[in-house]
């Protein structure tokens, strides 16, 4: 099902849409955000300059600074008096973004979510089950928005607390797993360890994964696991949340919500636009928000965007999953390596748990990058020689994936820390 029209429009009645939408946005925030007032100005720029699309690239980068240097309504563009819903993210370092909505926004936010809610597959006769943190984060709250809108039957069981999890996922016939992927892996050892089989004993069909990157590889894995088809979306507080992008039953590639949110790829370095269908960073610009609009704000996320006839029939650009994030980039040796680069090799190998830990350190001037593996159960028990052949398979997919050797220790299981949310792959002991 297709759940709003504008996801079917022909190219051109889109972009004279957005074009439309961008002209309206720059006048609005101009008005009414000093912020963009300021920069706008300084630019040499006025709202009547955005004549073409193309213009766009004239208006200078919104970043994660500019929100922690407005901290934390500075970049609102209504009064709080129209704000009905404050959500945040916490980033690594600093203060949270906060982020604001309008009565509005919350319905648009709804439909969003809705659109990729559907292109799922996911109907009135599902249950849901939001394994998504409530709270600050968008996740839980923008999730269960778009599910009710939906008619779906929502659970909001939240994270945590996994046994329990489980039990109603079975009690209740659980048709639709909402959480990260991450999450979602833990919830299926859990389910292991009590003795329940997916196929068997659940009515589990679609799972609706994001928030967090994930590979291919990790996809297979997880549907195998849960006997389900496990669909991505993505979405970041500081654009609105869940609802940017989702995938429909092809699978292939997220569908970005262009009526509502504009996409360009930049070189992330300079900044200088890329063509579509080269990779850098995401540039997103929101077409439709009232309590906190953004001008081409950097996303740090690192992918692809094009154009493709889809199966279902949306015309919307497409963004491939990203690969990371750009603060998430790690450079050994002078090679650049983003986590779900291990995690693709890994996912590949039979066998091999899809739970594992980067370890980064330097010995004297020399990076170096571990990879802690967990055992499966059936490998703990095997003996030494196959754990060491097994070792050495790794250490070679490796190498011929990052183009640098890395080091492959096996852990016992359980020993890499389960994520109830975003999993942290990382341990950099260099900044430590
Ligand atoms: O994670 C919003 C969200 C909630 C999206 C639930 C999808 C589902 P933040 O906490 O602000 O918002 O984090 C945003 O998470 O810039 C990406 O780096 C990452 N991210 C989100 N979705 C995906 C995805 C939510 N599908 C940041 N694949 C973004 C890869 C993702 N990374």
């Amino acid at each position: 099902m297709i759940w709003d029209k504008n996801e079917t429009l022909p190219e051109e009645e889109n972009k004279q849409l957005q074009l439309d939408k961008l002209q309206y946005i720059v006048d609005y925030v101009y008005k009414r955000v000093p912020f963009y007032k300021k920069k706008l100005d300084k630019a040499g720029l006025k709202p009547s300059s955005i004549k073409t699309l193309n213009d766009l690239r004239l208006i200078p980068f919104t970043t994660k600074d500019d929100f922690r240097v407005n901290y934390p309504f500075g970049l609102f563009a209504v009064p709080l008096k129209q704000v009905v819903r404050i959500h945040s993210s916490s980033g690594t370092t600093g203060k949270p973004i906060v982020v604001g909505y309008t009565q509005r926004d919350v319905e648009v936010w709804k439909n969003l979510v809705a659109r990729f809610i559907v292109a799922g597959g996911v109907t009135a006769e599902d249950i849901a089950q939001v394994s998504f943190g409530y709270g600050l984060f968008t996740g839980g709250f923008g999730l269960h928005y778009g599910l009710e809108k939906v008619g779906v039957t929502v659970i909001p069981i939240s994270s945590g607390n996994t046994k329990r999890q489980v039990m109603l996922m079975k009690d209740y016939g659980v048709t639709v797993l909402i959480g990260t992927p991450s999450y979602v892996l833990h919830i299926a050892d859990v389910m292991k360890n009590e003795g329940i089989n997916p196929k068997r004993d659940l009515k589990l069909r679609v799972g609706l994964f994001g928030a967090e990157p994930w590979t291919e590889n990790m996809r297979k894995r997880i549907e195998i696991e849960l006997n389900i088809k496990a669909y991505d979306n993505y979405g970041l507080s500081e654009v609105i949340g869940p609802g940017v992008a989702g995938e429909c039953s092809a699978q292939h590639g997220m569908h970005i919500f262009e009526d509502h949110f504009i996409a360009e790829i930049v070189d992330p370095k300079t900044g200088e636009l890329l063509p579509e269908g080269e990779c850098g960073e995401l540039v997103l610009t929101t077409l439709t928000k009232e309590a906190l609009p953004v001008l081409r704000y950097r996303t740090g996320d690192i992918t692809r965007i094009y154009r493709e006839k889809c199966s279902c029939g949306r015309t919307t650009i497409k963004m491939d999953k990203p690969i990371g994030r750009t603060d998430d980039m790690l450079i050994i040796r002078g090679v650049n390596i983003f986590p779900s680069q291990v995690e693709e090799v890994l996912c590949s190998i039979e066998g091999v748990s899809p739970h594992y830990q980067i370890v980064v350190d330097r010995e004297g001037a020399m990076d170096v990058m571990e990879i802690w593996v967990e055992m499966t159960e059936k490998m703990f028990f095997d003996e030494m020689r196959k754990q060491r052949l097994l070792v050495e398979r790794i250490r070679d997919e490796l190498r011929s994936a990052l183009g640098i050797s890395v080091g492959v220790k096996l852990v016992e299981p359980g020993t890499v820390k389960r994520s109830e949310g975003k999993a942290k792959r990382v341990i950099d002991k260099r900044r430590i």
